[in-house]
């Protein structure tokens, strides 16, 4: 069995952008709105008062400045609070869908590759929009993929876990090129009016082709040298939304089928598992930490990952060996690593290793030590 390689990777960014002083000052309307409208349970101690959010403590706390979203409008309206989509026909591409073929489209192009070359489509990623049909067997249907498609969800860690299959895929011989594709919508199940984590994500899609390393034609190659996955039941990030949700006595309240986490208690899991996972894999394969250039990491907080990248390194790592994406983007949860990847691979040479590390609910994680050839 010969080696797998990523051939290329691509990315769609919504066009709209929310800083975080738009949205401090929309979530602090609400707060004032609220306030107001329970002053007399609030004088008379039947409720609390709500407290506002700063931008300071959100730079502070997660390194985000901002982030890209599918619907600006809907998500700092106060009466909305979320993303409005348009409900689209079933004969036409889903939101999605449209994410997914513009990422894939690029990551083909910067392989050298056709749709023609491609075996599968794997969509990997937090939450789908629909159970069934497949996002992936949908995205496979508008690229024009013949072969076979399914859809992979392991939070924040998908991409990684689709890379692996990818690669076994690859190596195994059932497909040729497999096209792993990430849309988040995390605006979607974010609760934008919880203080504690209504600025930590945004919406992105990225994808990634892999294939076999000798058959490699496009222009920045990355040998996978190996891919290692690991899970570890945590409820501390949640989100009870399920077709069950219906049906449950007594019916959840509207908050509880919506993001919500321990922010603290994953931080302080979390760092320690993910050095283990990439040390532990590095020495595996026979690799010094320090011999590796780039480590993309998953950009949910700055700190988590200046902490993950010393215990590797044992020193801290430098902007260019650890580069952060998330000021801009914010957590764009399975699409985070790859972004990182795809803005900051081109300067590597030949022989360079990276590590491409992706992490989050589950609690789950996963490293692909790469090459570049
Ligand atoms: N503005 C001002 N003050 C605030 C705000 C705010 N917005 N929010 C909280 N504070 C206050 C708190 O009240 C608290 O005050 P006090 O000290 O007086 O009690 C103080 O600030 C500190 O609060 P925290 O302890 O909550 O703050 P932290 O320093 O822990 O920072 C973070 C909070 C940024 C959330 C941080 O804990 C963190 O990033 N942790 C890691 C989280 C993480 O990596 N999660 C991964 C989740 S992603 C994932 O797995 C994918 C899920 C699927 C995608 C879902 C898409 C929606």
């Amino acid at each position: 069995m010969g080696a797998a390689a990523i051939t290329g990777s691509g990315l769609f960014t919504p066009p709209e952008s929310i800083s975080n002083d738009e949205l401090v000052a929309s979530f602090n309307a609400y707060v004032e709105q609220r306030n107001r409208d329970n002053a007399v349970a609030i004088a008379e101690g039947r409720a609390q008062p709500l407290t506002a959010s700063s931008s300071e403590f959100i730079v502070k706390a997660s390194g985000i400045r901002s982030r890209h979203v599918v619907d600006k409008k809907g998500v700092l309206d106060i009466t909305q609070m979320r993303p409005r989509i348009r409900a689209r026909g079933d004969d036409e591409p889903s939101l999605m869908c449209e994410m997914g073929l513009a990422a894939a489209r690029q990551a083909l192009e910067r392989a050298g590759r056709s749709v023609q070359d491609v075996d599968a489509v794997l969509v990997a990623c937090s939450n789908l929009q629909r159970p069934y049909p497949a996002i992936a067997v949908e995205l496979q249907h508008y690229l024009g993929v013949k072969g076979f498609a399914y859809d992979i969800n392991v939070a924040c860690a998908s991409a990684a876990f689709g890379v692996q299959a990818a690669v076994d895929a690859v190596r195994q011989g059932s497909a040729r090129a497999v096209l792993v594709v990430s849309p988040e919508i995390c605006s979607g199940h974010l609760n934008f009016r919880n203080r504690d984590c209504h600025f930590i994500f945004g919406d992105a899609c990225t994808a990634v082709l892999v294939e076999a390393r000798d058959a490699a034609n496009g222009a920045a190659a990355f040998e996978i040298l190996g891919t290692r996955l690991q899970t570890s039941f945590s409820n501390n990030i949640r989100n009870n939304f399920g077709f069950l949700n219906a049906s449950e006595e007594p019916p959840r309240p509207w908050d509880d089928i919506l993001f919500q986490q321990e922010g603290r208690k994953v931080f302080k899991e979390v760092v320690p598992m993910v050095a283990e996972l990439i040390t532990g894999h590095l020495a595996d394969l026979g690799l010094q930490a320090d011999a590796v250039r780039r480590f993309w990491l998953h950009q949910a907080n700055l700190g988590m990952n200046q902490l993950i990248a010393r215990r590797v390194l044992g020193r801290d790592a430098t902007d260019r060996e650890s580069p952060t994406i998330l000021d801009e983007y914010a957590n764009t949860s399975s699409a985070g690593s790859v972004i990182a990847f795809h803005k900051h691979h081109e300067d590597l040479k030949a022989g360079d290793l990276g590590v491409l590390c992706a992490f989050g609910a589950g609690y789950s994680a996963g490293s692909v030590v790469l090459r570049r050839v």
